[in-house]
């Protein structure tokens, strides 16, 4: 069974303009946010999808403002302190060591189901995030909120981040899909990399970085012992990556045996999906099949502003592909006009969308497949995950109240330095990790 576990918004959710070559966190810079609003646009995601009969979980955020990367930094003194000194010192800092951006959970780690490893096992790599300080000092925390919901040993594997540095980049399961055979029990592991970062002559994009690195895709493959047959590596397009793909998960997005990506997604254009088809048939028997959206139907631009790729496709309980899609996909002329053709379209894998108001996060570049992450367990295996993560009606109804009681409605970068302000964070991420039964996750739980 697919879960998909989505982030729930921490309570410090800001627009620090942080991430170059991400166009939306870049144009809403030091915009005025407003974190329960953020919070509660994603719970009614995963209320609606745990409507639609589907498994749906929740991942817990970060502790934020994270002093202890202050303290790394050379900030000293008592939490007030640092946050004073920081704000008026380098405020620059303080917004990363602020951002929510673990919300977005398709980089949190990467995964692979227990029938694709050789070992059997559920395998976990948190991802290192390295190419942007505010994401890079997320995977300690990852680690063990990932420990905490899935702790047996008995099914679960876990990897910490690997080496942060520029050959290693690795942004998690925003660069990765899991195909599967109908029967559902063989998996095949398609990764998009953006540069072989070893590789000095390498194609690589002219304006903006190339996050995830070949090197990097490799050994997460390695370390989850998944066959070599059974995993494909394809180069991101850098056109792509410059016109605002930072993941993949911009311009594509694959479930179970359908691939529905932009024409301009990939490197090699249309070579990689003969072989990656044949790959997968060796590998897997039978057929993937693909909607493929040419540049003139949806130029990249309109791709990139709507997210309409950054949607996540689900099997409803009735067995039809749905596409979960944001509301910035109705407002895009090309983009609405081509999920008209898509639906009218006998022979589209793809029957239904349904659309979905994040604008708190998607002002920061992240859609709907960027706040989740997606799990494959069988039943052994979800009876052995925290059951607390897993969404029910009466847990829903909890999460709403613990951020109506904790989160502010407007939130700028000077409040990031006040120390009533992290007192708060503290207090409702105490309470979460009650709420879920995750136990001491937290730094500041830690230190305690
Ligand atoms: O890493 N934005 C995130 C968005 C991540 C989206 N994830 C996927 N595509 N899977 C990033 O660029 C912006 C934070 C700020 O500017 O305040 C940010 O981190």
């Amino acid at each position: 069974m697919e879960i998909n576990y989505d982030g729930l918004v921490g309570p410090s959710h800001n627009y620090a303009g942080l991430s170059y070559g991400n166009v939306a966190s870049m144009s809403h810079k030091a915009q005025v946010s407003n974190p329960r609003e953020a919070a509660l646009q994603g719970l009614s995601k995963m209320k609606a999808l745990m409507e639609l009969g589907l498994a749906q979980g929740v991942f817990a955020p970060q502790e934020r403002p994270d002093v202890l990367a202050l303290r790394s930094l050379g900030f000293a003194g008592s939490d007030s302190e640092i946050l004073n000194a920081a704000f008026k010192k380098a405020p620059e800092l303080l917004a990363a060591c602020s951002s929510a951006s673990s919300m977005w959970t398709a980089n949190a780690a990467t995964t692979c189901a227990s029938a694709d490893s050789e070992d059997g096992k559920v395998h976990f790599s948190a991802a290192n995030l390295e190419n942007k300080f505010h994401r890079a000092i997320e995977h300690p925390t990852t680690s063990r909120v990932l420990k905490a919901m899935f702790a047996d040993g008995q099914y679960f594997a876990h990897h910490p981040a690997l080496t942060s540095s520029g050959v290693t980049g690795d942004e998690g399961a925003a660069n990765h899909t899991r195909f599967e055979n109908s029967d559902g029990e063989r998996g095949f592991h398609f990764f998009a990399y953006g540069q072989v970062a070893l590789q000095t002559n390498g194609v690589v994009p002219k304006k903006f970085p190339a996050r995830q690195s070949l090197e990097a895709s490799k050994a997460i493959a390695r370390r989850h012992k998944l066959p070599e047959k059974n995993c494909f590596f394809v180069q991101q397009n850098p056109v792509a990556i410059d016109a605002g793909a930072f993941h993949n998960d911009v311009v594509a997005v694959g479930h179970k045996r359908v691939l529905f990506y932009h024409e301009l997604a990939y490197l090699d254009g249309d070579q990689f999906w003969d072989q990656l088809r044949e790959s997968f048939s060796d590998a897997c028997g039978g057929d993937l099949i693909r909607v493929k959206v040419s540049d003139q139907e949806v130029p990249l631009a309109d791709a990139v502003k709507s997210y309409l790729f950054n949607s996540q496709l689900v099997t409803l309980p009735g067995g039809e592909i749905c596409l979960i899609a944001p509301t910035e996909c109705q407002e895009t002329a090309s983009v609405k006009d081509f999920l008209g053709r898509l639906l009218g379209d006998a022979n589209s894998p793809i029957r239904q969308v349904r659309y979905f108001d994040l604008r708190q996060s998607m002002h920061n570049g992240g859609g709907p497949a960027c706040l989740r992450f997606r799990v494959e367990l069988t039943a052994a295996e979800m009876k052995a995950a925290n059951p607390r993560c897993l969404l029910t009606p009466a847990l829903y109804g909890e999460l709403v109240a613990w951020v109506n009681k904790h989160y502010r409605d407007r939130l700028t970068i000077e409040d990031l330095g006040d120390i009533k302000f992290l007192n708060e964070c503290r207090t409702a991420l105490d309470e979460l990790t009650q709420l879920l039964n995750l136990g001491s996750v937290y730094p500041f739980q830690l230190r305690a």
